[in-house]
């Protein structure tokens, strides 16, 4: 309908998708074929049966053992390349004007791939997007919570080229929310940020853990964005200190209702946001396993909300003006 070609044409920016999570069920098994990798015992074995698999997950961590599983099959700089470039691919389709992405490197030099595998194959994928589809984008790169902070420090060095040149713009932290908070890491993210004053941080916080989660990504990493962030509702002086201070939330609708966040779309705080003047932009997350990408999540909240053109246009420019691309693109997109 009408509704969905004005959200198509919106000017969109994405700020909260995995790499890793764009990986789907057909181009997991061509991968795992092409690199002769073999899945633990029970996991499904055809397209059909894995997709049945992805229709529900019991909470982020039944979901984050799928997804290491999952990054197994990638190898090569070529699978690094393709996975991104197909996501981008599929994200212009959507009609997507600006895309930061998440990497876990630690996901991949965990299991003996070099670092600069997995860099290079996204960054060619991200100036090939750039070139052919238009669409800007950023790297940014997420420490696993659920590892030891010395194991995020040594990431943190083995990147400092990629920080020099400019090729990863910001650090995030995600994996396993609850037990692993925002402060144990504190000096990873004080590092980096001495080393790299310019360096944008974000960091997934209340999407299972509570609102100090949020506050303390906030006072102690110094981040200036927050990944999901919709527990923030539970406090009422954060929600205020979120829009005194410009702070974006990435919100990720619909994971939220596979990963049982939520119970549906509707539930989350949306409204309030609007009311509280909390900015946020509406993202896939992991689009392969939560059966959506960037317009299918635009759809929902529109479905679930119904808000007004005048709404719709606030949120894209919220999205915009919170974006890590420059001022000049800014301008572009507005
Ligand atoms: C993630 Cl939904 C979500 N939460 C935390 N960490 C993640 N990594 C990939 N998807
Ligand atoms: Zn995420």
């Amino acid at each position: 309908g009408h509704i969905r070609d004005f959200l198509h044409e919106l000017p969109k920016c994405e700020h909260h998708v995995h790499l890793e999570g764009t990986l789907g069920p057909d181009l997991l098994f061509p991968l795992a074929e092409r690199n002769c990798i073999s899945f633990p015992n029970g996991f499904p074995t055809s397209v059909e049966e894995l997709e049945k698999r992805y229709k529900k997950f019991s909470d982020l961590q039944d979901f984050l053992n799928h997804y290491y599983i999952g990054m197994s099959v990638l190898i090569k700089e070529q699978d690094f390349f393709d996975l991104a470039y197909s996501y981008f691919e599929k994200a212009e389709k959507d009609g997507l004007w600006h895309s930061e992405v998440f990497f876990d490197p630690q996901g991949h030099v965990e299991r003996g791939i070099p670092i600069e595998i997995v860099i290079n194959g996204f960054k060619k994928a991200c100036e090939k997007a750039e070139k052919e589809l238009g669409i800007t984008t950023k790297l940014i790169m997420c420490l696993l919570r659920h590892l030891p902070s010395e194991d995020g420090l040594l990431t943190i060095k083995s990147v400092n080229t990629y920080y020099e040149k400019g090729w990863i713009h910001g650090l995030g932290l995600d994996s396993s929310e609850k037990p692993f908070p925002p402060e144990l890491f504190e000096n990873c993210y004080s590092f980096l940020k001495k080393n790299f004053p310019n360096i944008q941080l974000t960091a997934h916080a209340g999407e299972e853990g509570g609102p100090s989660y949020v506050s303390n990504s906030l006072d102690l990493l110094k981040v200036t964005r927050i990944d999901h962030g919709i527990n923030s509702i539970k406090d009422e002086k954060l929600m205020e200190r979120l829009a005194n201070e410009k702070i974006l939330l990435s919100i990720c609708p619909l994971s939220n209702v596979k990963l049982q966040v939520v119970e549906n779309v509707g539930q989350l705080p949306i409204a309030e946001f609007i009311k509280y003047g909390v900015s946020f932009s509406i993202n896939s997350d992991d689009p392969a396993y939560f059966g959506g990408y960037i317009l299918d999540n635009y759809i929902a909240v529109h479905e679930s909300f119904g808000f007004d053109l005048e709404t719709w246009c606030l949120i894209a420019r919220n999205s915009i003006n919170g974006s890590w691309c420059d001022e000049k693109r800014k301008l572009e997109m507005l």
